[in-house]
C-alpha cells in the first residue's frame, strides 16, 4: 500500500490537491483513503473531503507526531474499510519534523507501506522569500516554514497560476538552485493535468529510500507553533429571507476584515459552508488577497452550517473575541438567528512526538 504523505505550510494547497488527486484515481478505479489532521476538533478539511465520498479518518487535537496512534489506528481503519491502493495524509500546516517522527516510525513498524513526502510550498510566496522578503510571521513560525521544505522527497511548488510568465521564469530557477537535492514540481492543483504529473512522480518515487532526519530546535518550532492561535467553530445560521448562504458569506467577510483591520497575520482562515447537497469552502492564505468575497447572492437556503478554522498569529483569546464580535454584529445587521454549536480556541502546545528517530542516513546516501 502507498502512504503518500503531505506536509507544508498553512494554505500551501495540500487538502486542495489531495481533493483533486482523489477524484482522478477514484475516476480510473483506484481505492483511496485520506487522513486529515489539525490542532483542533472541528476540522474543515475532514468535513470538506467527506462531502467528496472520499473514504476519510482524520487526527484531531494535534499533529501527527504527537498524535502517532491515531494516525496509525486511521490507517488500519481505512485499511479494514476498503483496503486503499494509496492513503493520502495531510499532516498539520505549521508541523515539521516528518521524516523522524512520521516517517521513520513508520517504515520501521510496517516496512510494507511505501512512503513519499510532498510537501507544498505557495508560488507566491517563495518567490518572495528568495527575493529576500520576509515573511509576515515571527522568525520562529518563519523557521517552520524553512524546516518544512528541507525534508520534502517532492517539493511541489504549487499555485504557479498566480504567478506571471516572467515571475515562473525566475522561481524556477531560484527554487532549483535552492534545493539541487530535490525533486522540484510547479503546480497549478486546480489542473487535471498538473495533479496527474504530481501522481505519476509520486507513483515512481522509491518508498523506500532511507532519508535524512533535520536537525531541529524544538524550543525554536515550538514556540512557532504557539504564535499560531487555533480556532474552531461552528455556526447553525437561520434566515426567515432564505439567505442563510449570504450571510454566511458576510460573516466570513466580517471576521476576516477584523483580522485584517488589526494586521494579525493569517496563516490560514477557512470556512465551509453547508447545507444538504449544497457546499461552499473559502479560505483566506497569508498571500492571497482576495478582498471581499462574493457580492451577487448565493443559493436560497433558509438554513446553513457554517464550520470555522483560524490559524491567525495572535493569541487565542483575542482571536475568540474578534470571532464572537462577527458573530453578534452578523446577527444583528441581518436579521438572523446565530446558533453557537461551540467555539474553541486556544495556543497549541509544545510538540512532543510519541517516536523520534533522529538517524540520518549513510554519507553516501547524502550525496545522492
Ligand atoms: N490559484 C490557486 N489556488 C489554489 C491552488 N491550490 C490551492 N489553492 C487555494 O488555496 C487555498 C488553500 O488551499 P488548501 O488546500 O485548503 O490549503 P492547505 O495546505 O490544505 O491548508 P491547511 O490545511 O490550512 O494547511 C484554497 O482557497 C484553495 O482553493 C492552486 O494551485 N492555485
Ligand atoms: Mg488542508
Amino acid at each position: 500500500m502507498k502512504l503518500y504523505l503531505l506536509s507544508g505550510f498553512l494554505g500551501s494547497g495540500k487538502t486542495t490537491a489531495i481533493q483533486q488527486a482523489c477524484l482522478q484515481l477514484m475516476k480510473k478505479g483506484t481505492r483511496v483513503g485520506v487522513i486529515t489532521n489539525d490542532q483542533g476538533a472541528q476540522l474543515v478539511d475532514s468535513a470538506f473531503i467527506k462531502s467528496f465520498q472520499i473514504p476519510g479518518r482524520e487526527v484531531v487535537n494535534g499533529c501527527f507526531c504527537c498524535n502517532y496512534t491515531q494516525l496509525e489506528t486511521g490507517i488500519q481503519s481505512l485499511k479494514k474499510e476498503n483496503n486503499p491502493d494509496v492513503i493520502f495524509a495531510e499532516s498539520v500546516g505549521s508541523c515539521t519534523d516528518i521524516i523522524a517522527t512520521v516517517v521513520k516510525p513508520l517504515q520501521q513498524f510496517y516496512p510494507e507501506l511505501e512512503i513519499v513526502l510532498s510537501v507544498f510550498a505557495d508560488a507566491v510566496i517563495l518567490l518572495k522569500m528568495s527575493e529576500g522578503i520576509p515573511f509576515c510571521f515571527d522568525d520562529d513560525v518563519n523557521y517552520i516554514y524553512e524546516k518544512q521544505l528541507e525534508e520534502a522527497d517532492i517539493l511541489v511548488t504549487n499555485k504557479t497560476d498566480l504567478l506571471d510568465d516572467k515571475q515562473s521564469q525566475l522561481l524556477r530557477g531560484r527554487v532549483n538552485k535552492m534545493f539541487p537535492h530535490e525533486k522540484i514540481l510547479f503546480q497549478n492543483s486546480l489542473r487535471e493535468e498538473d495533479i496527474q504529473k504530481w501522481l505519476n512522480v509520486l507513483e515512481n518515487v522509491d518508498g523506500a529510500i532511507n532519508r535524512n532526519s533535520l536537525e531541529i530546535n524544538y524550543n525554536k518550532y515550538g514556540a512557532g507553533e504557539a504564535k499560531l492561535a487555533w480556532l474552531d467553530g461552528e455556526l447553525v445560521i437561520a434566515a426567515k429571507r432564505n439567505n442563510a448562504a449570504d450571510v454566511a458569506v458576510i460573516l466570513i467577510n466580517n471576521l476576516y476584515h477584523k483580522i485584517q483591520r488589526h494586521q494579525y497575520p493569517i496563516g490560514h482562515l477557512k470556512f465551509l459552508i453547508q447545507a444538504k447537497d449544497w457546499q461552499r469552502k473559502i479560505s483566506f492564505t497569508s498571500s492571497l488577497e482576495p478582498g471581499v468575497r462574493q457580492t451577487h447572492s448565493l443559493i436560497k437556503l433558509p438554513q446553513v452550517n457554517l464550520l470555522i478554522n483560524a490559524r491567525v498569529q495572535v493569541s487565542p483569546g483575542i482571536l475568540e473575541h474578534i470571532c464572537q464580535e462577527a458573530i453578534r454584529e452578523t446577527m444583528k445587521n441581518n436579521d438572523v438567528a446565530i446558533l453557537n454549536k461551540g467555539l474553541t480556541a486556544f495556543q497549541p502546545g509544545y510538540p512532543k512526538p510519541v517516536h523520534r528517530i533522529a538517524q540520518r542516513a549513510p554519507s553516501e546516501n547524502i550525496e545522492n
